[in-house]
């Protein structure tokens, strides 16, 4: 795939930003379990926050490969920071662009662009996790309103998120054709956070509960058609794992590209110890599988700016289970090539590992992947 002009210049801007602004901070976030609001700042003064909403909503345009781009770049420095903003771009913003009225982008995609809000999305429960259609948030029609009834776990940014796309039940007996989405915002009546979580990794990057307590929801934020929002449900994951992919890819490109150099300076034996074979040939491992990832991701990306998301579940979930276990497979790797070095925090391939291990698991597992790839081979071969 050839990259525009234009998408050559925003990696070269958001890779020079995350290792001057980025970088910097990502071991402290994660040690401190810190939000870095302050990058967000500096985010949204580059226009990153706007990035995939149209300039008329205030935002910077571009689409899927846009936010790839941006993912990759800043996940090779700071996971925590790219998966804040995936959850504010791809899965709010992007899917409010994709299914919102024109009145509803102009309701709310101004303060997500500018950053003035931060996005987030709302779809797993501790129930329904794979079996995510098992939802039993409840929005019960009234009037004008539908009240929300229920728990939402796991969700990234709920602790600091403003604004919500979130999935309940309309019709608790059919299932995936009795789902909707709606948005919701902080400060409506019964809604607020609940627990937060302390996690393995992503520590820069908040995941908490969003609890819903008759929670009235005007009808004019449905987003898409009431009891379809399976549609926007699957299309909006499909686009996240896209980019959960981009994120993995610029994860297991730290943890090569950090290998190479210390094991150039690291000396064993009176020699460097990228000179011994099972050196070199775990770093050609670690090598080809990123230009794999590489290859996969952006053909996909291309794929899905030109058709949308809608019919991409095979592609997108070999993607993302490609991706997903080079994430980890590279940063075990680089903990074993730094050695005991690779154990402690002086470097930040300890960080890797603990960012990767939640890549095969979250946007989908590895088994649900292979789940939705061997279906659709029965429907292809
Ligand atoms: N994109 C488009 N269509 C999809 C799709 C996708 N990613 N996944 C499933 N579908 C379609 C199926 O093709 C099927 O269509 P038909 O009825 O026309 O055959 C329909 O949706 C129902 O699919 P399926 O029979 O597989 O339903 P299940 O309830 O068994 O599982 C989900 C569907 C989406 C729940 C499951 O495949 C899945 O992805 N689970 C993981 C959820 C997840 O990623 N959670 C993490 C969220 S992190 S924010």
């Amino acid at each position: 795939m050839e990259f525009t002009k234009e998408q050559i210049l925003l990696r070269e801007t958001v890779a020079r930003f995350a290792r001057e602004q980025v970088a910097p901070l990502a071991a402290e976030i994660d040690q401190k379990e810190r939000f870095p609001r302050e990058t967000f700042a500096k985010m949204s003064a580059l226009g990153l926050l706007g990035l995939g909403i149209p300039e008329e909503y205030g935002g910077s345009g571009g689409g899927i490969v846009e936010s790839c781009i941006v993912a990759e770049e800043l996940a090779r420095h700071c996971v925590s920071t790219s998966a804040s903003w995936g959850a504010h771009v791809d899965l709010c913003a992007a899917n409010i662009c994709r299914n919102g009225t024109p009145e509803q982008k102009q309701r709310f995609l101004p303060d997500l662009a500018s950053g003035r809000k931060l996005g987030g999305m709302a779809m797993t429960e501790s129930e329904a996790g794979s079996d995510v259609l098992a939802m039993k948030t409840r929005a019960m029609e009234k009037g004008d309103f539908f009240v929300l009834n229920g728990t939402k776990t796991f969700i990234t940014n709920g602790p600091v998120g403003d604004l919500f796309l979130v999935y309940a039940t309309t019709d608790p007996k059919s299932r995936g054709k009795g789902i909707t989405a709606f948005v919701v915002e902080k400060g409506f009546p019964g809604f607020s956070c609940g627990k937060e979580f302390e996690k393995l990794g992503w520590h820069g990057s908040p995941t908490g509960e969003l609890v819903f307590e008759d929670c009235p929801v005007p009808r004019k934020n449905v987003i898409g058609t009431v009891n379809q929002g399976v549609k926007v449900l699957l299309s909006g994951l499909n686009s996240e794992r896209l980019v959960i992919s981009a994120n993995c890819l610029g994860l297991a490109r730290a943890s090569l590209e950090d290998s190479v150099k210390y094991s150039r300076e690291r000396k064993q034996f009176g020699k460097a110890i990228s000179e011994f074979q099972m050196i070199g040939e775990k770093l050609a491992r670690m090598a080809a599988k990123v230009e794999a990832v590489r290859c996969m991701l952006w053909s996909q990306a291309l794929r899905m700016s030109q058709e949308g998301p809608a019919a991409m579940a095979f592609e997108t979930a070999c993607t993302k289970l490609l991706a997903s276990e080079t994430s980890l497979q590279n940063a075990l790797d680089a903990t074993q090539i730094f050695g005991g070095y690779g154990y402690i925090r002086e470097f930040p391939v300890e960080r890797y590992l603990r960012d990767a291990r939640i890549m095969t698991i979250g946007a989908g597992t590895s088994e649900i992947m292979c789940q939705i790839i061997s279906r659709e081979l029965g429907k292809r071969i």
